[in-house]
C-alpha cells in the first residue's frame, strides 16, 4: 500500500490502521486501491453531516454522462463521485465533516420513464452504479475525504429491491399493464397491474375466467436495455426471497407495512429469512471493506420487521470490528412523526441512531416553516415537549459495539431532506426563519445534518423539485445562508458544550401572538460529556413579526449560569454582553427570527 503522506509512516508502524487525531493523519492508498479499514471518527456528535444526491451535486466526469437529460429532474443529470472529490474544498469551507452520499449500487435504470438517478432502485448489490463512476473513482473520493479527516456514510436499503419482477397474474408469461385480478376469494374482480398490484392478504393470486388459482408466479424481468435484470447476488434472484403480497395500501397496518411492496413497485424482501439476512449483511459489509465507509444510513426501516435489526446491526458490528472498523454509525430512516415508533429502532442491540423525523414535523415544520403564517405558527413549548420524550422513546445506553453514545444523544437532526419539500418552499421563502432553524440545528443535542443546496437557498417543492442540480450555481461561498452555516458550524466546533453538553430547556412558550415572550425558546448545553465548566446558553426567537423577551408577566428566565456572570453572544459579530443577575436570571430581547449563543466571558474563543 502506498501512502500519500510521509508523516503517516510512523502511524503505520506503531498502530496498524490507526487514526491519529493530532494530525488528522490517515492511511490513504493511492487512487483506486483497496484501502485498509480504519476508524476515522472519535465522537459522532463532533461531526457535521451533509446529505447529497450524487447525481445532483457535481459532475466531475462527462464520460459517464449517458442517458443524461439536462434540466429534467426525473432523469439523470450527470453528477458523480469524481465531482464530489473535486469539491471537497467547498464542503470543508462550509464546515462539513461527514458526507452522506446517495446509494452507490447498480440500479434499474428507468421505470415508467423515470430514472433511477436517486439510487433507491437497487438491482445488483455487488456492482457500482456506472452513472457515478467506477470502483476506483469511489475509492478515490472516499480516500480523499479521509485525507481531510472527513467521513463518508453509505446509504443502503434492506427492505426492498427495485422493480425487478412482475406478478404473472394471468399466467401468460408476459407483464401486462391491466389484467383482471381479485382481492381474494369471494371479492369482486378488479383491474390491476402485474407490475405493481395492490396488497392481497393471501399474497398476490393468479386469476383466470375460473377465478383465483393460487399464488401468481413471480417472474423476473430480463431487459438489459434499462438494466432491468434479475437481482443479485444469489438468493435475491429467487422468488422465495420476496414476500409477494403486492403493494402497501394502508401504511398503518403493520402486516402491510412490513410485508407489502414499497411505493413504486419496489419489491419487498423476505427479510425474516436467515439466508436473506445473511446476504444483506454480507453484501453491504463488502462495500465497507472495499471502500472504507464510516457508517450506514439505512432506508425505510419501519418496513422491515423489528427483529431484523438486532441481527443486521449486531452481525455488521462484529464483522467490521474484526477488521479495525469501530464506531461505525448506523442510523435508520423511518418516515414518521410517531416518536415512540421511530425511537423503537434504537432499543438495545438495534441501531445507534435514527433520522429524527418527529423533530422535522414538530419543530422545523410546525414552529419554523409555519412562522410566516399568524394562523399556523406554533409555540416553542412544542419543542420542549418533544425533547422531553427523548429519554422515554429512544435508547439511553450506547449500543454494544456501536458508536459509544446513547441513541437519545446521537439523533441525526435535519431540517429537510430529499423526501419532503425544502424549507424555503414550505416557509414561503422565509430565509430568516431558515437561518434561525439552522442555528437550532447546529446548537442542539445530536448530530446536525444539512441537505445539499440549503447553503445555496434552494427552494424546490416535492420530489423531484427538491432534488435540484447544484453545480449550475457555480459553488459560491459568499451567500448569506452559506456564511451563516459556516458561522454556526464554526461555533459548534469551537465550543464543546454545543456538541457534547447535556441539554436543559430554560424557556419555552405556547405564545405566538403579541405576548412579551411569543416565540422565545432557550436552552442550556453544559456538563455531561463536555466537562465540568463548559457552558452555553442558546436563546432564540421564532416569531417572524416582532422582538420578544425572556420574560413574561414579571417572570424572568432563570439560568444555571453563575450568578453575577457576564455572558457574551458569540453569534453576534460585536460580541454583545448580557449580565446574569445575582440570583441567576437573565433578561434579554431577541429580534424576530434571530438568536443568541451566550457563553461565559472567560470561555470565549477568539477568532471564531
Ligand atoms: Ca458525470
Ligand atoms: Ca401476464
Ligand atoms: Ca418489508
Amino acid at each position: 500500500m502506498q501512502l500519500t503522506r510521509a508523516s503517516c509512516a510512523l502511524t503505520l508502524t506503531i498502530a496498524s490502521a490507526a487514526f491519529t487525531p493530532e494530525t488528522g493523519c490517515v492511511q490513504v492508498p493511492s487512487d483506486g486501491q483497496r484501502p485498509a479499514l480504519a476508524t476515522h471518527v472519535q465522537d459522532w456528535r463532533d461531526e457535521v453531516v451533509y446529505q447529497l444526491i450524487v447525481d445532483r451535486f457535481a459532475d466531475g466526469d462527462v464520460n459517464n454522462d449517458f442517458s443524461v437529460a439536462p434540466g429534467a429532474l426525473g432523469q439523470y443529470q450527470g453528477g458523480d463521485w469524481k465531482g464530489i472529490e473535486d469539491h471537497l474544498d467547498y464542503l470543508q469551507t462550509l464546515g462539513v465533516t461527514t458526507l452522506w452520499i446517495s446509494p452507490v449500487i447498480q440500479n434499474v435504470d428507468s421505470d415508467a420513464d423515470i430514472a433511477g438517478y436517486h439510487g433507491y432502485w437497487q438491482q445488483d448489490l455487488t456492482q457500482v452504479n456506472p452513472h457515478f463512476g467506477d470502483l476506483a473513482a469511489l475509492r478515490s473520493m472516499v480516500a480523499a475525504a479521509h485525507d481531510r479527516s472527513m467521513k463518508v456514510v453509505l446509504d443502503i436499503v434492506c427492505n426492498h429491491m427495485g422493480q425487478v419482477f412482475f406478478y404473472d397474474i394471468n399466467k401468460n408469461g408476459r407483464p401486462d399493464d391491466y389484467v383482471n385480478g381479485s382481492g381474494g376469494p369471494g371479492d369482486p374482480i378488479v383491474q390491476v397491474s402485474e407490475y405493481d398490484p395492490p396488497w392481497q392478504p393471501e399474497g398476490v393470486l393468479s386469476f383466470s375466467q375460473e377465478g383465483t388459482s393460487g399464488r401468481a408466479p413471480i417472474l423476473f424481468f430480463d431487459d438489459p436495455s434499462i438494466n432491468r435484470l434479475p437481482p443479485q447476488p444469489g438468493i435475491l434472484a429467487t422468488a422465495g426471497a420476496y414476500h409477494g403480497f403486492g403493494h402497501i395500501e394502508d401504511f398503518n397496518d403493520v402486516a402491510q407495512r412490513t410485508l407489502g411492496d414499497f411505493t413504486g413497485g419496489l419489491k419487498d424482501l423476505a427479510t425474516e429469512l436467515p439466508e436473506v439476512r445473511a446476504t444483506l449483511v454480507d453484501a453491504f459489509a463488502r462495500w465497507v471493506e472495499q471502500v472504507d465507509f464510516d457508517g450506514y444510513r439505512i432506508d425505510t426501516i419501519k418496513h422491515v420487521e423489528s427483529d431484523f435489526w438486532p441481527v443486521f446491526a449486531g452481525n455488521t458490528r462484529t464483522r467490521l470490528a474484526a477488521e479495525n472498523k469501530n464506531d461505525f454509525l448506523m442510523f435508520g430512516e423511518a418516515f414518521d412523526g410517531n416518536d415512540q415508533l421511530v425511537g423503537s429502532y434504537t432499543a438495545p442491540g438495534m441501531l445507534d441512531s435514527v433520522f429524527y423525523f418527529p423533530q422535522h414535523f414538530t419543530v422545523f415544520s410546525n414552529v419554523f416553516e409555519n412562522a410566516y403564517s399568524p394562523t399556523q405558527a406554533q409555540g416553542t413549548d412544542q419543542i420542549q415537549q418533544l425533547w422531553d420524550q427523548k429519554t422515554m422513546n429512544y435508547g439511553t445506553q450506547p449500543q454494544p459495539g456501536g458508536i459509544g453514545i446513547p441513541p437519545y444523544k446521537a439523533l441525526v437532526n435535519f431540517i429537510d431532506n430529499h423526501d419532503v419539500p425544502r424549507f424555503l418552499f414550505a416557509s414561503n421563502g422565509d430565509v430568516d426563519a431558515l437561518r434561525n432553524a439552522l442555528t437550532l440545528l447546529f446548537t442542539e443535542d445530536g448530530i446536525p445534518c444539512v441537505y445539499y443546496g440549503t447553503e445555496q437557498e434552494f427552494s424546490g417543492g416535492n420530489d423531484p423539485g427538491n432534488r435540484e442540480v447544484l453545480w449550475t450555481t457555480g459553488f459560491p461561498t459568499d451567500g448569506d445562508t452559506f456564511t451563516h452555516i459556516q458561522k454556526v458550524a464554526g461555533l459548534r466546533r469551537a465550543y464543546v458544550a454545543l456538541r457534547r453538553g447535556d441539554t436543559k430547556v430554560v424557556w419555552s412558550s405556547s405564545h405566538v401572538a403579541t405576548e412579551d415572550d411569543a416565540g422565545v425558546f432557550a436552552f442550556e448545553r453544559a456538563g455531561g460529556d463536555s466537562g465540568a465548566t463548559a457552558y452555553a446558553l442558546v436563546v432564540m426567537n421564532t416569531d417572524d413579526f416582532k422582538s420578544s423577551s425572556t420574560s413574561d408577566g414579571g417572570t424572568v428566565m432563570l439560568t444555571s449560569a453563575p450568578p453575577g456572570a457576564t455572558l457574551v453572544d458569540v453569534l453576534d459579530p460585536t460580541h454583545a454582553t448580557y449580565p446574569v443577575d445575582s440570583s441567576g436570571h437573565l433578561q434579554a430581547t431577541v429580534p424576530a427570527q434571530k438568536a443568541m449563543i451566550l457563553v461565559p466571558q472567560d470561555q470565549v474563543v477568539q477568532g471564531v
